[in-house]
């Protein structure tokens, strides 16, 4: 039970990125970078996932469209003014994929001078009007955001609801970490501002589990259920990644992560189910485990609170294709963790239109595909509460079984009948199904 397997960030203190990519990347001489153009990866796509087509460049490459029949549903709906917060570490408002997609009047950034790693750049304490600290310097929530939403516009990728709007709410700092302060002023913004989804593809720090039966953490706890609950109250959608430490959050059983913040104070301690992973455990957040082009992800959490499964790429199930059969998706012009050279010296990294993409996996890339249904259903279904939509969503998933010959040696058990399972809740988040309807 490691938390995100990432040594993407070349720094021995931060071992513990919050933000929910799984994948580990050595960092790269520059003379091995090799991006890969948008034409070249068209084609090692089309032999890679033959049959998988789109209106994009890097269509051919979408497999997780695919899965969860995005393409289909677009002739009924695609977002249009459904106003989605990206709770993470911002969004790049120059990425051509996202061009014309981005409120930026909307966007805001909840890094405050107090919260540790930041960078002076994301730091804005809640004032809205800099605009700057929103801009992503690592590339998780540009990869968040165009899987949501990135447009249709012949370059790159198209996304679950390509002409919905993102709202950038930075809540995570470039290293990676994603203060729970700051997370729950980002819910109630969206709550104060009556977004109509927000997607959370990361876990609160400091602490994996926050235990209720600890007053420092219970009190962290209750004031991230309280934010949560304001923002559902005012009509918001949230949904949140389940998470890639390979638990069973029915029956947890070891933290050795938490607090990771500040470094090296980390206690190997025993969590019961009076502990809880936010906001993939808070009530009435619709909570996304992973799959990978076969099953379940290697990395994916599961367990009673899981309510559906998406796209979230897998490697070990697919090491032969071009991209692993991770996710490609966009990343941002400002990366300033190295990520980008990282990714390309791995042969991860493609540009097309000017316009940077990258292929990684976690149940971060699964949830924004929920997150692009909820988009859809509103756009239909204005009426809606965000419970009914939420319930719309676990309907018309596609129902799915617990994998035959899962391995007896994993912690991970998959219980429960056909569309509900504690592997892949109600099952495969469908959008042509949620648009029908
Ligand atoms: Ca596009
Ligand atoms: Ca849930």
């Amino acid at each position: 039970m490691t938390r995100i397997k990432t040594t993407w960030i070349a720094r021995s203190t931060v071992l513990a990125a919050a933000m929910l990519s799984a994948g580990s990347i050595a960092p790269a001489a520059a003379d091995t970078q090799a991006v890969i153009d948008g034409a070249t990866a068209a084609g090692l796509c089309a032999t890679s996932y033959p049959g998988v087509t789109g209106p994009d460049q890097l269509s051919p490459c979408q497999w997780d469209m695919r899965v969860i029949k995005a393409l289909a549903a677009h002739g009924k709906a695609t977002g249009l003014g459904v106003k989605v917060g990206v709770i993470d570490g911002g969004v790049d408002f120059d990425h051509p994929d996202l061009a014309g997609g981005i409120d930026e009047g909307l966007s805001c950034s909840f890094i405050y001078s107090t919260t540790p790693t930041a960078d002076p750049a994301e730091v804005a304490n809640g004032d809205c009007t800099n605009k700057a600290a929103v801009q992503d310097l690592q590339g998780h929530g540009t990869h968040v955001a165009t899987i949501i939403a990135a447009r249709e516009n012949d370059i790159g990728i198209v996304g679950v609801a390509p002409e919905a709007t993102i709202i950038g709410l930075k809540a995570c700092t470039l290293a990676g970490f994603c203060f729970a302060d700051s997370v729950a002023a980002a819910l109630r913004y969206a709550g104060d501002q009556r977004l109509d989804v927000v997607n959370l593809s990361l876990f609160a720090d400091p602490y994996l589990y926050f235990c209720a039966n600890e007053a420092g953490q219970r009190e962290v706890l209750k004031d991230l259920e309280v934010a949560a609950r304001y923002a559902q109250q005012r009509g918001v959608v949230i949904v949140a990644a389940a998470g890639n430490e390979e638990d069973d959050l029915g029956h947890p059983s070891i933290d050795e992560i938490s607090p990771d913040w500040p470094p090296d104070s980390a206690v190997v301690r025993r969590v019961r189910n009076n502990c809880r992973v936010t906001p993939a455990e808070l009530p009435g957040v619709v909570t996304v485990s992973a799959s990978g082009v076969n099953t379940l992800a290697s990395y994916s959490n599961v367990g009673g609170p899981v309510d559906v499964t998406a796209p979230g790429g897998d490697a070990p199930q697919a090491p032969a294709l071009f991209g692993g059969g991770r996710i490609l998706a966009g990343w941002s012009s400002t990366d300033a963790t190295g990520l980008w050279e990282a990714l390309a010296a791995a042969n991860r990294a493609v540009e097309s239109g000017g316009g940077r993409y990258v292929w990684i996996s976690g149940t971060s890339m699964a949830s924004p595909h929920a997150a692009g249904v909820a988009a859809l259903i509103r756009e239909l279904h204005p009426q809606f509460s965000q419970g009914s939509v939420a319930t719309w969503i676990r309907q018309t998933a596609t129902p799915l079984s617990c994998p035959n010959d899962w391995p007896e040696a994993d912690e991970r058990q998959c219980t429960g009948g056909i569309g509900n399972t504690s592997f892949f809740g109600k099952g495969m988040v469908n959008a042509e199904r949620a648009a029908a309807r």
